[in-house]
């Protein structure tokens, strides 16, 4: 395994729709492998391939909270079958959008099928976090941040402050 560079914005790569997988094979399981370990690396709770700069459809997550009992959860070519009108508001982050957190609404429950780590088809009914959490990563595959739920004025002071962090970055 191995840790992989997270892009963060303002990159183009960000936006891309991401296509789907056709079959979990060696090189999809490398990337989830990789992909779980650059996501405990920085401390999340997920992670979408395009964060990692692979425009496939592959989301991995671990919303566990107890270090030493892991759960990592692999989701290949995931579709939300269902959503519940009931809304929940959670403090969201995004290591794409690295130290800017905002209060986001969505379902507070749904469904998703998807494909696990060995290619097999799962559905699950998810709620609280790992609904919220499923839902960010699901927007990533759509190019979709969730700085974009903000006003005009907060996304782009928001991407401005992240723009003027790389360019001092880039002259240390
Ligand atoms: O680590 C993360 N925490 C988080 C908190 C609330 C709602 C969503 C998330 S996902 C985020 C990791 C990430 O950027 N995944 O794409
Ligand atoms: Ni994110």
């Amino acid at each position: 395994m191995s840790i992989r560079t997270i892009i963060t914005e303002p990159n183009k790569l960000l936006r891309q729709i991401s296509k789907p997988v056709n079959s979990v094979g060696k090189e999809e399981k490398k990337l989830m492998d990789d992909m779980l370990e650059t996501m405990y690396d920085a401390n999340g709770i997920g992670l979408a391939a395009i964060q990692v700069g692979v425009p496939k459809r592959i989301i991995v997550m671990d919303i566990s909270k107890d270090e030493s009992k892991k759960e990592p959860r692999y989701f290949v070519n995931p579709v939300i079958k269902n959503k519940d009108p009931e809304k929940a508001t959670y403090e969201e982050g995004c290591l794409s959008v690295p130290n800017q957190f905002a209060e986001i609404d969505r379902p507070s429950k749904c469904e998703v099928e998807y494909l696990d780590y060995n290619g097999e088809k799962k559905l699950l009914k998810a709620d609280g976090l790992l609904a919220t959490c499923i839902q960010h990563e699901m927007d990533h595959l759509e190019g979709i941040l969730f700085i974009d739920y903000l006003s005009k004025l907060k996304r782009s002071m928001i991407i401005k402050k992240l723009s003027k962090k790389k360019s001092t970055a880039a002259i240390l």
